[in-house]
């Protein structure tokens, strides 16, 4: 089998959670970067891997997809070691939903309007848009809640086990407590405070996302 290429960038959290995976599953990868911030991502030959213009895209042994929950279950079926998927149905249902949670309802207020304009922009020279981040600060909190109950007294999403809705969250939730608004919001979420400090010494996160 040949090595798997994840374009994209290295801060961008769906890449990250790509390479999570890979990581948990001792899978060797090279990385392309994209320069998103320069807008390759929106220009060929990336649109040629990915046409709406995001990152990451896979290539892997003669075919390239995109979309991170797609290419996560099939780097989990295509490449031996830990499974990352629980077995039973219920446990997959609750991995599956979590990961469906993260990207329909978390990482837009999170990430996009949180993390983006209160961290990355000043980064860059811009000025923080406060009422984007005001206005993300109720859907973020929701998302925070409902993934704190969702966990449970659980080690992680998959039981005891690491799953992909793990490697999925974690970015998120990553960039997310690395703001103000964040930090707030996590307050009353111990367990997944607590989730993230075991998360933080998995050698695949400390490969992947060196603090
Ligand atoms: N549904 C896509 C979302 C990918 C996505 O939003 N990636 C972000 C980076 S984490 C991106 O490409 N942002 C650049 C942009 O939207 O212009 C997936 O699951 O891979």
């Amino acid at each position: 089998m040949s090595q798997p290429i994840v374009h994209g960038p290295a801060i961008s959290t769906y890449v990250r959670s790509v390479r999570l995976a890979l990581q948990e599953k001792g899978v060797a990868h090279e990385l392309k970067e994209v320069d998103i911030v320069a807008g390759a991502h929106k220009q060929p030959p990336h649109t040629s891997r990915h046409p709406f213009g995001k990152v990451p895209a896979f290539e892997h042994d003669g075919s390239c997809f995109y979309e991170s929950s797609a290419i996560l279950r099939y780097i989990d079926e295509v490449f031996p070691g830990t499974a990352l998927m629980p077995s039973t149905a219920k446990e997959r249902a609750l991995a599956n939903q979590v990961m469906s949670i993260v990207d329909s309802y978390g990482y837009t207020p999170a990430v996009a309007n949180i993390f983006i304009p209160r961290v990355l922009v000043p980064m860059l020279g811009g000025q923080t848009d406060m009422e984007k981040v005001e206005s993300a600060k109720a859907p973020a909190a929701l998302f925070v809640s409902e993934l704190e109950r969702l966990l449970g007294s659980s080690q992680f999403y998959g039981g005891s086990n690491v799953c992909l809705a793990d490697l999925h969250a974690f970015p998120v939730l990553t960039y997310l407590a690395a703001t103000p608004e964040g930090k707030a919001i996590l307050e009353s979420a111990p367990n997944l405070r607590n989730w993230m400090g075991r998360m933080a010494k998995r050698p695949s996160v400390q490969a992947v996302m060196p603090s």
